[in-house]
């Protein structure tokens, strides 16, 4: 073999090699620290765009030192999943529900209840307090993740694909709602008065056009941004809950970095949860003059009956046996 052939040999071994690289690996090669995000977010909703926010911050104040993959859709990993994937060391961070922490630590179904935190000010104040601290701490211990920042993904309001008068929960008798798929979710729509069915997010635009489902139960903004408009005829404003997200990164690949490093992370998820937040609560106060105009009733129900009904089926549930003593009562004084 002659030198130019075995120079071209050479190169297209070295290509090869490249195509060859996982994610992880050429991000290695290049010293980077690969930080591979995964959410089921659209992308125009405001909690698909922190991470944006997210990766701009790290790409100022940490150049060169993270390559950050963000995978919208659920692309990378299905809904419920992602916190698995990080304790398997297979996802470094994503946005974690209440309902996903819920399944692994009990204490946390307290989060996963119906009218529980009053506003968006009181969930910053609780999980921003040492309510947070305190949880989060067992968050680590028990799931091997570490939150960074929580987000406010929203108010949780029902949204109906025919027009129904609904005043208290015995008017969803028999409403097939659509929950995302764990039991504790499922809870929650049954607590609501309705039969809950579960189904991911992805699915949820077509089940609403083609009638699997009668209705389903999220925030207005993603409401918009999953264009659920189009396929519903009604929100009825229950404000069951006031949702959250918590920023959280496997702890092993937090545990592996500098503490410099760690810092410069940290700042950028609560500058991300900073811009979901206000964007968010922004939003809200304007999308019932945008959901009229695209021809949606939208009706207030009797809140207070629902709050009634639907804490009292978790007082008396299960779930509530395992909320650590005097939890809701510290929840209730956080001002
Ligand atoms: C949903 O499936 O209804 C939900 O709102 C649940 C949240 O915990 C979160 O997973 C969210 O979907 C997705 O991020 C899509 O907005």
């Amino acid at each position: 073999m002659n030198r130019t052939s075995a120079r071209r040999l050479l190169l297209l071994g070295a290509g090869a090699l490249v195509f060859a690289l996982s994610p992880l690996k050429l991000a290695l090669a290049q010293g980077k620290q690969l930080l591979r995000i995964s959410t089921p977010a659209v992308p125009d909703d405001w909690h698909a765009k922190m991470w944006s926010v997210f990766k701009e911050s790290l790409d100022k104040s940490a150049p060169g030192e993270f390559e950050v993959q963000i995978n919208l859709n659920a692309s990378l990993f299905k809904q419920g999943t992602e916190p698995a994937a990080m304790a398997r060391g297979n996802l470094e961070l994503a946005s974690i529900s209440a309902f996903d922490i819920a399944k692994l630590v009990p204490e946390f179904s307290i989060f996963t209840a119906g009218y529980i935190i009053r506003d968006p000010q009181h969930q910053q104040r609780v999980f921003n307090g040492p309510i947070g601290e305190e949880l989060f701490k067992l968050v680590a211990e028990k799931m091997d993740v570490t939150v960074l920042a929580t987000a406010y993904l929203g108010t949780r309001q029902l949204n109906l694909r025919e027009l129904r008068t609904v005043r208290t929960p015995a008017d969803l008798k028999g409403v097939k709602l659509r929950m995302p798929g764990t039991r504790e979710w499922l809870f929650l729509g049954e607590a609501l008065g309705a039969t809950a069915t579960p189904l991911a997010f992805g699915e949820v635009y077509l089940g609403l056009k083609t009638g699997t489902i009668d209705g389903q139960d999220n925030p207005l903004p993603s409401v918009r941004a999953a264009k659920f408009y189009e396929v519903t005829k009604q929100l009825v404003l229950t404000q069951h809950l006031v949702d959250s997200l918590f920023i959280a990164i496997a702890t092993k690949s937090w545990n592996a970095m500098p503490e410099a490093q760690r810092a410069k992370l940290k700042a950028a998820a609560q500058a991300g949860a900073a811009f979901n937040n206000e964007n968010r609560v922004k939003e809200e106060g304007q999308l019932v003059d945008f959901f009229k105009q695209q021809g949606l009733q939208v009706s207030t129900p009797d809140v207070e009956a629902f709050r009634k009904t639907v804490q009292a089926v978790y007082g008396a549930s299960d779930m509530a046996k395992t909320w650590p003593k005097g939890l809701l009562e510290r929840i209730n004084a956080t001002k």
